[in-house]
């Protein structure tokens, strides 16, 4: 009684459940159909393989269940008896073997468009970091770091994950492609193995040091498609997304242009003398992205990973060591070399911050020109 009572508890849940409709509206239960020719083409394998599975589900469960209820032992069903039947055993073998080469003859006609990389219109390298991407266009010679903007996301503290837009899915540089055109992406990482995945694109691919691996995409849709990083690659591995804006192919290039103009103002801010206010500000920034994940926002660190920056030998001893450790990193840890993610300024910045900031009090700043000289 008590058993049949729970029983109706729990159907009645199910009931309520499923004509909660307004649940019913965000639930995505299949899998996305993305935005490129493959993504489509996966998604219509799914669909088949889906189907297939599916009736094949339905076929030997109904059998069997068929079976058991009529013919039961309790309505006086008496077991057939006999041993071999080469024509059931046939019948069990190639039925089995031409729906697998049905369904493996379109995943390798697919699987082979997938890897086709020739003839792209343009090349991005993609490089995995701990914990951010960095973007190279080959051909346009744009180069730049994408990392999450949240960076308070990092401490879980403070921040409502729900009241977010795009929680621990925002990025301060999106990669920007231009719409229907064939982008070969190279994909590598500088530390540990990452995976560049963006959902709409229809695959994922390793980033793996010291190896290239290749994957194209194009992009039917402008819009702005987000994905993350889908390789546990340390504490961090929730905090490296990726954005991509799809425009229109003149909008591209006037964003080509703008990059060349931003690119400009970059090299005329590293010229300039800057006053230890202005880096310490602008060093805060840095910090927060590039920095924080690891060494955490008040420079306290985490005991056995990372090093307390309050009070550091090296931010609070002589500026040589204290550039050459951010400048070029500490091989075999996981403190990276900035000198390929950021430039002058930021590294001027960063440095002087740490060695102005949480009661490092050394009164001192570096100037970007001297990275520039120790580049
Ligand atoms: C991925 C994690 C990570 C990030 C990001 C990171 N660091 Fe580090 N950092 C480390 C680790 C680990 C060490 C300790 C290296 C060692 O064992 O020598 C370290 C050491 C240092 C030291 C030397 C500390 C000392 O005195 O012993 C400085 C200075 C430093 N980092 C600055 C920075 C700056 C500036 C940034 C941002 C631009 C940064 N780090 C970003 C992991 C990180
Ligand atoms: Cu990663």
């Amino acid at each position: 009684m008590k058993a049949l009572h729970k029983a109706a508890r729990i159907a009645a849940t199910m009931l309520l459940a499923l004509v909660a409709a307004p649940v019913w509206a965000d639930w995505a239960l299949n899998m996305p159909e993305g935005v490129t020719p493959i993504s489509r083409e996966v998604f219509r394998l799914h669909m088949i393989i889906l189907t297939i599975c599916a009736l094949i589900g339905v076929g030997v469960f109904g059998a069997m269940i068929f079976s058991i209820v009529k013919h039961r032992k309790s309505r006086g069903a008496v077991a057939a008896n006999f041993h071999h039947s080469t024509r059931i055993e046939i019948l069990w073998t190639t039925i089995p073997f031409l729906i697998l080469v049905a369904m493996a003859i379109p995943a390798t006609v697919t699987l082979l468009a997938m890897e086709d990389t020739i003839e792209a219109d343009m090349t991005v390298k993609v490089t995995g970091y701990q914990w951010k991407w960095k973007y190279d266009y080959v051909e346009d010679g744009i180069s730049f770091v994408s990392s999450i903007t949240h960076p308070e996301a990092l401490e879980l503290a403070g921040i409502d994950p729900l009241a977010t837009e795009n929680f621990l899915l925002d990025v301060d540089n999106m990669l920007v492609l231009p719409l229907n055109t064939k982008v070969r992406f190279l994909i590598t990482s500088d530390d540990v193995i990452h995976s560049w995945w963006v959902p709409d694109f229809g695959w994922k691919r390793d980033a793996i040091p010291g190896f290239i691996n290749d994957a194209w995409t194009l992009i039917d849709e402008p819009g702005i498609y987000r994905g993350q990083c889908a390789e546990l690659c340390g504490v961090g591995h929730g905090f490296m997304p990726i954005v991509v804006a799809v425009v229109e192919q003149e909008e591209y290039l006037a964003w080509v242009e703008e990059q060349a103009g931003a690119a400009a103002a970059v090299a005329a801010e590293a010229a300039r003398e800057w006053i230890l206010e202005e880096l310490v500000a602008h060093g805060e920034q840095v910090y927060r992205i590039q920095c924080a994940v690891c060494h955490q926002a008040a420079g306290q660190g985490i005991s056995g990973a990372f090093p307390a920056l309050a009070g550091a030998p090296s931010a609070t001893g002589p500026i040589e060591a204290h550039i050459d450790i951010v400048l070029n990193g500490r091989a075999g840890t996981a403190m990276q070399a900035f000198s390929a993610l950021l430039n002058d300024t930021d590294i001027a910045a960063v440095i002087t911050y740490e060695r102005n900031a949480w009661g490092n009090d050394m009164g001192d700043a570096v100037q970007p020109r001297e990275i520039a000289a120790k580049r």
